[in-house]
């Protein structure tokens, strides 16, 4: 019986599902009495340090979390449930850790997209079971902007390189955690759970060690998702955000299955865009939480989710706030939400006051949950014009011309599934979400959706040089070779693909087995 520690505000879900998955049965902390009655306690956190030891303390958890670790038996921490194990922490210098390790948290000081997204390396530098039956040289997926900063050596399990050595695990006695997310890693992360569930495996150091460890480029399939004219919820697919086919919605399957199907053949991600979400009130629209629900039960990625993000008051004039609707989609198993629409009324209101609010969207999912768990949808198009001065927006040259040989263009953002055009570019868009706390960038096309001509590459250039957060390249993929072409050519940590994948032109394998070589990825 594996005890699972959580009040309420994380993504749980998954890390249920996978213990449940490896036929373990498990029960949820409600007292600090069930914490020192344990047989193996998982401590799965991501978020806010400061905000976990507040309600820590609230909860008067803390003393019954030292009697547990003082007794000797097995503890997994996980992400911020790992770095509770040290001092204290740079993202809460106010608030206490736990103290079983010498050491602090710190923000991450690099030349890089912070939070560090993805999946990286291992490099183990001490005997111990966890890692039984891996060879060393696998990945697992990471989100943070926060690492420890051992003292004591001898805690380190693992260090992993992003910029430079940061620890990725520690081990004291049977105190076991790690920075990156084993029931977000697929089956290597399946495999650090069940060695800590069953805790009869050979401690030994895994043959491979790499050094320094490499972030991989993430292939990442998307979903857009929403019911058709009978009212079944189906996987569609549009040309140019146009999702009919002589009057009908395309139809390109089942949500869970695909979702199943992708996470087989290799996704590093997967997304799913309620795309009606501007218009159907999501926590009215239950199917799609139970889509989440079934994916996540099988599939051992991360699941981003967006659509209709954002405060909506119902028929009956009970009014629901964006975080509401959010933490639905974490308790159902997303890590990750996805905010369209709303981010430029959010980003417009902002460039207006020139004040943050703190009532945003984004601004509150990011406090609550932690600015990687808050994904800026961007569905933008190309405004051409002679000149730059012909606009008040940024404009790029462009080698694509338009229509009339135009050779500049903006990037105007969208909202409502591309329906209506606003005043904001793409960049001044990225890079205000940014500020106001998002973690990420989906960055879509609507001239490329769809067309299979490969991704905007000045788009995405024009974006990506705007922020120092990681961005999705999304939007017309039509073969293997447009993956390398983005990310040579950009400077993007993502790459995501609907329509190639959903037909079986092209499959996420072949798309990995024709980077390999060219650039990092996980096979
Ligand atoms: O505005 O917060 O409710 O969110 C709605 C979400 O739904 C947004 O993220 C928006 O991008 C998405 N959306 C709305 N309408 C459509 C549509 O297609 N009619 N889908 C839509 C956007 C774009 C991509 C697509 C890529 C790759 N889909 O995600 O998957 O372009 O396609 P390809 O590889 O086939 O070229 P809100």
């Amino acid at each position: 019986m594996i005890t699972l520690l959580d009040y309420g505000a994380g993504n749980v879900r998954s890390v249920i599902n996978a213990i449940e998955k490896l036929g373990e049965r498990i029960t949820v902390v409600t007292t600090g009495r069930d914490i020192l009655d344990a047989e193996k306690l998982v401590f799965p956190r991501v978020g806010n340090f400061g905000s976990m030891m507040r309600i820590l303390r609230q909860k008067q958890f803390v003393q019954p979390l030292l009697g547990y670790l003082g007794s000797g038996r097995p503890f997994l921490g996980i992400c911020v449930g790992m770095q509770v194990l040290f001092e204290g922490s740079d993202e809460a210098p106010e608030e206490k850790g736990l103290g079983i390790l010498p050491g602090w948290v710190k923000r991450f000081d690099v030349d890089l997209a912070v939070p560090h997204i993805g999946w990286n390396g291992i490099n183990v530098k001490q005997p111990t079971d966890l890692f039984y039956g891996l060879d060393g040289d696998e990945k697992f997926y990471f989100v943070h902007s926060y690492h420890a900063v051992a003292d004591d050596p001898a805690s380190v399990l693992t260090t992993t390189d992003y910029g430079y050595p940061f620890v990725s695990a520690v081990q004291k006695n049977r105190i076991q955690g790690t920075q990156f997310h084993p029931e977000k890693s697929g089956a290597a992360g399946l495999t650090v759970l069940e060695n800590f569930i069953r805790k009869d495996r050979q401690v030994a150091i895994p043959g491979k060690c790499p050094s320094p460890t490499r972030l991989a480029k993430r292939i990442i399939a998307c979903l857009d998702v929403r019911a058709n004219d009978q009212g079944d919820l189906v996987v569609t697919k549009g040309d140019q955000y146009d999702v009919r086919a002589a009057g009908s919605v395309r139809n390109l399957g089942k949500p869970v299955e695909l979702a199943g199907r992708y996470f087989e053949e290799g996704a590093d991600e997967v997304t799913f865009l309620n795309i009606t979400g501007f218009r159907d009130f999501p926590l009215e629209d239950m199917p799609m939480i139970q889509v989440l629900k079934e994916t996540s039960k099988n599939v051992f990625v991360p699941l981003t989710i967006g659509g209709g993000i954002r405060d909506f008051t119902d028929n009956n004039g009970r009014a629901y706030t964006a975080l509401q609707v959010a933490a639905e989609y974490f308790r159902s198993g997303a890590d990750k939400v996805s905010i369209g629409s709303d981010a430029v009324y959010i980003v417009e209101e902002f460039l207006k006051s020139g004040r943050r609010t703190g009532q945003s969207a984004i601004e509150q999912i990011a406090s609550v949950y932690g600015n990687q768990a808050v994904v800026i949808s961007i569905d933008p198009r190309r405004i051409y014009v002679d000149a730059p001065d012909q606009t008040p927006h940024a404009t790029v040259e462009t080698a694509i011309p338009g229509p009339r040989g135009q050779r500049y263009c903006w990037f105007q953002c969208t909202v409502k599934g591309g329906r209506e055009g606003r005043e904001v570019d793409a960049a001044t868009l990225a890079q205000t979400c940014e500020q106001l706390g998002a973690g990420e960038i989906l960055l879509n096309c609507i001239d490329r959706d769809g067309t299979n001509l490969g991704f905007d590459i000045e788009l995405i250039n024009a974006v990506k040089q705007a922020v120092t957060i990681p961005v999705i390249a999304s939007s017309g993929a039509g073969c293997e070779a447009h993956f390398a072409e983005v990310f040579a050519n950009t400077d993007v940590e993502s790459a995501l693909a609907a329509g190639i994948f959903h037909r079986r032109e092209v499959p996420i394998s072949a798309v990995k087995a024709y980077l390999k070589g060219k650039v990092e990825i996980r096979l």
